[in-house]
C-alpha cells in the first residue's frame, strides 16, 4: 500500500491544529502531497461542499495520491460517498491514529483493543455498503459481490464479540496479578511526550551505535527498543507512542492499552518541545502530567528533557523553565537534532539509573 496522502480539512480549524494534523500524518508514515482546507461546516453527504469536492477531485487526478485523509471523523455515508466519488482510498484522522497505535501495540491486550476499535469503525461502513448494494447501486472497492461482503460482515461481527470476551478475561486476570514487566535484565527507559517533540530524533541519537550486538541485530527487542549506554550503564531504551491532541474518544481505550508500556519503565524521558509558544507549551505540559497521573507513573520516575533549544530565542524560556521546576527538581535542556546537551542528558540518566541500582541492591541486603 502506498503512502502518498492528500489531507482535507473542513471547518473553522486553527492553523496550529492543521499543522499538527500534518505532523500526525507524517508520524504515520505518510508523505503529504497537499492540504486542502474549506472554512465552512462539513457537508452531511460528502464532508466537503460540492465545489471543494471538485477541487479535491482535480488534486487527486493531478497528484495521484494513495489516500485522502480527512480531519474529522467521517460517518459511514460520507466514507462510502467520498470513496465512490474520488475513486481513491479515503480515511479519517481517527483511522490514521489507529494505524499509528497499531504499529506500537506491544501487548496482546493493546493489539486486541485496537482491532476491536477498527471493527467498531468498519462494521457500520460495511453495513452501509450492503445497504447500497441491496438498492442495486454500483459499488467499487469491496469486490467479490454481495454474498462475499455479507460473509465478511458476519465474520467481523463474530470477531468483535470474541475480542470483547478475550479482553474481559485479560483484564480480570490482570486485576489479580501484578503487571508483568517486559524484562531483559536491564534497566528500562521509555521516551515519551507529544508528537513531534523530538522523541525519535533523540532515540536515534542515543542508540546510533548500538543497533547491533556482536555484529548481530539485538534480536530480542522489537523495532522501537534498543540498547543504549549511559556512561557505562547499559539500558534498554524504547521510543514509545506519543501523546496526541484532541484524541478521539473512540481511541482512548486503545491509547491507554498501548501507552501501558511506559508503566514498565524504570525511567521515563519526557520530551518537551521548547519551540512551542508559552500557552501551547503550558497546555501540552499539563496535559502530559495528567496522563502520567492517570496511568500511574510517579513524578520521581520522570526526567523532563526540554528539546529544540536551538529554536528558542530566549524570550519566554524563563517562564517555561519555571513551569517545569514547579513539578520537577531535575531537568535537562538539549537539542536532539544538533547534539547540544546530550552529555548532560547522559549524566542525568546515569545518576538516576545508578540510584535505582543502589536501591535494588540495598533492599536485598
Ligand atoms: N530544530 C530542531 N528540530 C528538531 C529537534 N529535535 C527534533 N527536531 C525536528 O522535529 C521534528 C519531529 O521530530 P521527531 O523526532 O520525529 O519527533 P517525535 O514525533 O517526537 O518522534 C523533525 O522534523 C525533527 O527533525 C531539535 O532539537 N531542534
Ligand atoms: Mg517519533
Amino acid at each position: 500500500m502506498g503512502n502518498r496522502a492528500v489531507l482535507v480539512v473542513v471547518g473553522d480549524i486553527e492553523d496550529s491544529k492543521i499543522r499538527e494534523f500534518r505532523l500526525l500524518a507524517e508520524a504515520g508514515g505518510y508523505e503529504v502531497l497537499d492540504t486542502i482546507v474549506q472554512r465552512r461546516d462539513p457537508d452531511p453527504r460528502y464532508y466537503l461542499g460540492l465545489g471543494k469536492l471538485g477541487e479535491v477531485e482535480r488534486v487527486v487526478r493531478d497528484y495521484g495520491p494513495d489516500v485522502v485523509i480527512t480531519y474529522h471523523q467521517l460517518n459511514p455515508i460520507q466514507y462510502v460517498n467520498l470513496e465512490r466519488r474520488l475513486r481513491v482510498r479515503v480515511m479519517d484522522r481517527v483511522w490514521l491514529i489507529l494505524e499509528i497505535f497499531e504499529k506500537r501495540a506491544g501487548s496482546r491486550e493493546a493489539k486486541l483493543q485496537i482491532e476491536l476499535t477498527r471493527l467498531r469503525l468498519e462494521i457500520p461502513r460495511v453495513r452501509e455498503f450492503i445497504r447500497l448494494a441491496k438498492l442495486g447501486e454500483q459499488i467499487g472497492f469491496y469486490g467479490g459481490g454481495e454474498y462475499a461482503v455479507e460473509a465478511y460482515y458476519r465474520h467481523m461481527v463474530r470477531r468483535a464479540s470474541y475480542i470483547r470476551r478475550e479482553l474481559e478475561k485479560i483484564r480480570e486476570r490482570r486485576a489479580s496479578l501484578v503487571m508483568r514487566r517486559k524484562d531483559y535484565g536491564l534497566p528500562q527507559i521509555a521516551l515519551t511526550g507529544y508528537t513531534s517533540a523530538g522523541k525519535t530524533t533523540l532515540f536515534n541519537r542515543l542508540t546510533r551505535e548500538n543497533k547491533y550486538v556482536d555484529g548481530k541485530p539485538f534480536a530480542t527487542l522489537d523495532t522501537y527498543s534498543r540498547l543504549a549506554y549511559f556512561n557505562g550503564i547499559k539500558a534498554i531504551i524504547t521510543d514509545t507512542i506519543g501523546f496526541i491532541d484532541d484524541l478521539p474518544p473512540l481511541l482512548i481505550e486503545s491509547f491507554y492499552a498501548t501507552i501501558a508500556e511506559v508503566l514498565n519503565a524504570d525511567l521515563v524521558l519526557f520530551v518537551v518541545d521548547l519551540s512551542d509558544e508559552y500557552p501551547e507549551f503550558h497546555r501540552k505540559f499539563t496535559t502530559s502530567l495528567r496522563i502520567f497521573t492517570d496511568i500511574g507513573v510517579p513524578t520521581n520516575r520522570i526526567l523532563p528533557v526540554l528539546n529544540k533549544v536551538d529554536l528558542t530565542n530566549g524570550a519566554d524560556m524563563d517562564d517555561k523553565i519555571s513551569l517545569v521546576k514547579q513539578v520537577f527538581n531535575d531537568y535537562v535542556v538539549i537539542s536532539a537534532k544538533l547534539g547540544v546537551g546530550i552529555d548532560d542528558l547522559r549524566n542525568a540518566v546515569f545518576r538516576r539509573l545508578a540510584g535505582i541500582e543502589f536501591i535494588v541492591r540495598g533492599s536485598k541486603e
